[in-house]
């Protein structure tokens, strides 16, 4: 499990041969301390060995056989490989003096050459102890977490953990109960050495509850959004920036059900994907900004089981609630200059906009309307204008 990229330690080595018969090739890795539970075997071989066996036997520095695993070399290939993913405990056992011997099966005479990879890793791995039961639909109720090497000053923390998971004692995954409205959820475990980016490892659960009908809905539902913000839309590209959108019930009082925080790119485009919510049901889609009025779909939509939908706000104001959008150079925008977010473009905001220009403020501030880092005339102006024309949010 886990992201990132391996560093491989490569034992053996590549073997040009064109005598009679190798039966045999002795690979000496030397102390390797093995914390994977992978191990990789890859072979190359230049000829037709359909159905030939290769076997690869883990042998203690003493000759004795530790582990062993063959395979068959399958049709129309010159390439085979293999997996092996031992039963012992990672990161123990198979750590001290040991050598791989690769055994061939009555491979003719030919070119061959392979490698053995073990797969090893610098950076900390997260090992399930119950990782048999945390396969994909099992549920089981906790999880002890270790990590190979072990190390101090670990940090776990959860990300997009549902209700009733919690991390005790650092490193155990508590599942308290799982009566929850979506069937699947997946929510990682990160372990990292002290907040470290990079040296760290993720362990990804999946959970899912049989109870529930499999079909329609529960599942991850996705929409492809567009989307234009007036003041940082110039006919061109639009200055790219982070926006929230709100699934909400239908009906009275519209109870928000899921968020998510996407970034409107150049083109006005997000995917914004939701958890807590099921394809087939009525929903108000929402769009809020920084600096824009919160803007609702026209009419409620429905999400798809398995495809995202979408919903595209700038080739009509009438996919706005209340048509409350303007159209500028060629698309319909959100309205800009509710620095506030009180809901309404008024002198409040021209205010708080006008004062930053005075001292022309920099950076990532509400009050630059037009998203170009820098609040000045252009943004008074803007604001001015929607303020004059008593924008407000439109909303069932
Ligand atoms: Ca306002
Ligand atoms: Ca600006």
């Amino acid at each position: 499990m886990g992201y990132g990229v391996y560093t491989s330690s490569l034992v053996g080595g590549n073997l040009d041969s064109t005598g009679n018969y190798i039966k045999e090739g002795i690979y000496q890795p030397n102390t390797i301390s093995g914390y994977e539970s992978k191990i990789g075997f890859w072979m190359q071989l230049q000829g037709n060995y359909t159905g030939k066996q290769i076997r690869y036997e883990m042998r203690k520095s003493d000759g004795s056989v530790y582990k062993e695993t063959y395979f068959y070399l399958g049709g129309q290939t010159q390439y085979a490989w293999s997996w092996w993913t031992p039963d012992f405990n990672p990161g123990i056992d198979v750590t001290g003096d040991w050598y791989v011997r690769v055994l061939y099966d009555n491979v003719e005479k030919g070119r061959c050459f392979f490698n053995v990879q073990l797969l090893t890793s610098n950076r900390p791995r997260l090992y399930p102890t119950a990782a048999r039961c945390f396969r994909k639909s099992d549920f089981i109720q906790q999880d002890l977490l270790q990590v190979r090497p072990v190390r101090s000053n670990m940090e776990y923390t959860l990300l997009n953990a549902p209700a009733g998971v919690s991390l005790y004692q650092d490193s155990t995954v508590r599942i308290s109960s799982f009566s929850q409205p979506y069937r699947e959820r997946e929510f990682k475990v990160i372990a990292s050495i002290g907040g470290s980016a990079t040296l760290r490892d993720t362990m990804i659960y999946k959970l899912i509850d049989t109870t529930k009908n499999p079909n329609p809905g529960n599942y991850l539902e996705s929409v492809e959004l567009k989307a234009k913000l007036q003041g940082f839309w110039d006919g061109n590209e639009m200055n790219e920036d982070t926006v929230t959108v709100i699934v909400r019930s239908p009906l009275i009082p519209y109870n928000i059900l899921d968020s998510a925080r996407v970034v409107l790119n150049k083109n006005g485009y997000a995917l914004a994907n939701f958890f807590d919510i099921s394809s087939g049901i009525f929903y108000y889609l929402v769009v809020k900004h920084r600096n824009s009025i919160e803007t609702w779909s026209k009419s409620v939509i429905q999400f798809e089981t398995g495809n995202p939908i979408t919903y595209d706000f700038t080739t009509s104001k009438t996919k706005a609630y209340g048509d409350n959008m303007i159209y500028k150079d060629g698309d319909y925008c959100f309205y800009s200059g509710d620095v506030n977010q009180n809901s309404s473009i008024d002198l409040t905001d021209v205010t708080l906009v006008y004062n930053n220009s005075n001292i022309f403020a920099a950076g990532y501030l509400a009050t630059d309307v037009t998203g170009d880092n820098i609040t000045d005339l252009s943004d008074v102006v803007l604001t001015h204008n929607n303020s004059n024309a008593f924008v407000v949010r439109r909303r069932p």
